[in-house]
């Protein structure tokens, strides 16, 4: 939709500005001894996933206000995300939601990922709805059910899911469920954890053993009394004792309010049990917003220790899967997930030019204040320049959302979709 000509030209106009500006950071970084083309390198490996779901406005149970020309079919959904990775080179992969997302026509598929410079990431099991001819509802739960065929019944869902993943190269399974209850009494706490973790072996056992099982926890909603994975402790349990494919995820907006999620990814690191990462905007819980919009430090704090466990020898942890995971009501989504990039690649630029040797010496000395500072150094030194960069070495837009709104994407999708198509979605 965008032709690579127009992407050269866009970047044209704006390079004699960007060259200063990336001049100016490069000669800062060397002044701390930090190369800036080696962060910039690190800025184009890093890739995260697009969720099939975020393509289209939703994340609410109240009105819902399409963005128009949303897409329609697997294939318009594929066709988005190939349009995000050509605007920055940095989401070069899609994660499926079953029963929303059944491929059909693999070869045309697997045709069309490859024109678009895209794989499959995750396959993610849908067991909070229930579908048109199911036999059995999920009202009272899935892998928890206390009846057996139902368990039965989500089980083998999953499995479904598994073989859909295998059809298109997937490798990883993702299982968040909303199983849970609204009332005292309601379930037997011991009874309905044991009960999901023989659901889940089961699910384990017909896996592939080069296959990834992320087990996602969430604290309420849509139960408001208990989750039967409401933390990241019964996550980490569940793996332990599913087996070592098994993997926790962290969804960013899964956390009661002020929660410090830098120190559970630290946990997790430290046990080898990080699997996944879910990037959203919260401010009081699955809000589901902009990546990084409201605040942005402890993204930061985050990336921080991301950044930290991946270069300590000690950390024996396999390579987490990024995805983000958002969807409202409010902006274009796909101008929404640029920005959510954008802000996440910024956040990890600041992660990588920390100076780990003064901030390990400070904290040996106990020298709070000194941590802190080097810290802030790094949180605020304006690294946008090298985030373009990288959009540009991997033949991208210097500044996708200008490029995007230069070429009225927006408009020829309802064109062609119409301005009333609404995608799937949460
Ligand atoms: C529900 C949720 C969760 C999953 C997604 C499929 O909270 O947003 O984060 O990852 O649905
Ligand atoms: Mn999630
Ligand atoms: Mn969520």
């Amino acid at each position: 939709m965008i032709p690579d000509q127009r992407i050269h030209d866009l970047n044209q106009s704006l390079l004699d500005n960007h060259q200063f500006q990336l001049n100016y950071v490069t000669d800062l970084l060397g002044r701390r001894q930090i190369d800036a083309q080696d962060v910039i390198r690190q800025i184009v490996d890093f890739q995260v996933a697009i969720p099939s779901w975020a393509l289209g406005t939703g994340g609410t149970r109240f009105g819902r206000y399409p963005a128009g020309g949303e897409p329609r079919s697997l294939e318009e959904k594929i066709e988005d995300v190939g349009l995000l990775h050509k605007l920055n080179g940095s989401s070069n992969s899609i994660s499926l939601h079953i029963p929303w997302d059944i491929p059909q026509d693999i070869a045309a598929l697997e045709q069309l990922l490859r024109e678009q410079k895209l794989v499959i990431d995750s396959v993610n099991s849908n067991t909070f709805q229930d579908q048109k001819d199911q036999p059995y509802s999920y009202k009272f739960g899935s892998l928890l059910n206390t009846e057996e065929a139902i368990r039965q019944q989500a089980i083998q869902h999953n499995i479904d899911c598994i073989g859909y993943g295998k059809q298109l190269g997937a490798k990883t399974l993702t299982v968040w469920l909303a199983d849970g209850s609204n009332f005292p009494g309601q379930q037997h706490f011991r009874q309905a954890y044991q009960r999901t973790a023989d659901s889940l072996a089961s699910i384990y056992e017909a896996m592939p053993s080069d296959w990834t099982m992320l087990i996602e926890y969430k604290p309420y909603e849509p139960h408001f009394y208990s989750m039967v994975i409401p933390d990241w402790g019964t996550s980490y349990a569940l793996c332990q004792a599913t087996g070592k494919n098994a993997q926790v995820l962290v969804d960013l907006g899964h956390h009661l309010p002020n929660t410090n999620i830098e120190q559970i990814v630290a946990r997790l690191l430290h046990f080898g049990r990080l699997g996944g990462f879910h990037f959203n905007g919260s401010s009081y819980g699955d809000d589901d917003l902009t990546t990084g919009s409201s605040k942005p430090f402890q993204l930061f704090l985050i990336f921080n220790e991301l950044v930290d466990g991946k270069l300590d020898q000690l950390v024996n942890n396999p390579a987490v899967a990024y995805m983000i995971d958002a969807s409202h009501n409010t902006k274009d989504p796909l101008e929404d997930l640029l920005q959510s990039v954008d802000n996440i690649l910024t956040t990890y630029a600041k992660a990588l030019i920390v100076d780990r040797a003064t901030l390990r010496e400070a904290q040996q000395n106990n020298d709070v204040v000194k941590a802190e500072e080097t810290l802030r150094d790094a949180f605020l030194t304006d690294v946008r320049p090298l985030v373009a960069e990288a959009y540009r070495q991997s033949g991208g837009a210097l500044q996708p959302i200008a490029a995007y709104r230069a070429e009225r994407v927006r408009e020829q999708l309802i064109q062609r979709r119409g301005k009333l198509s609404v995608s799937t979605g949460l």
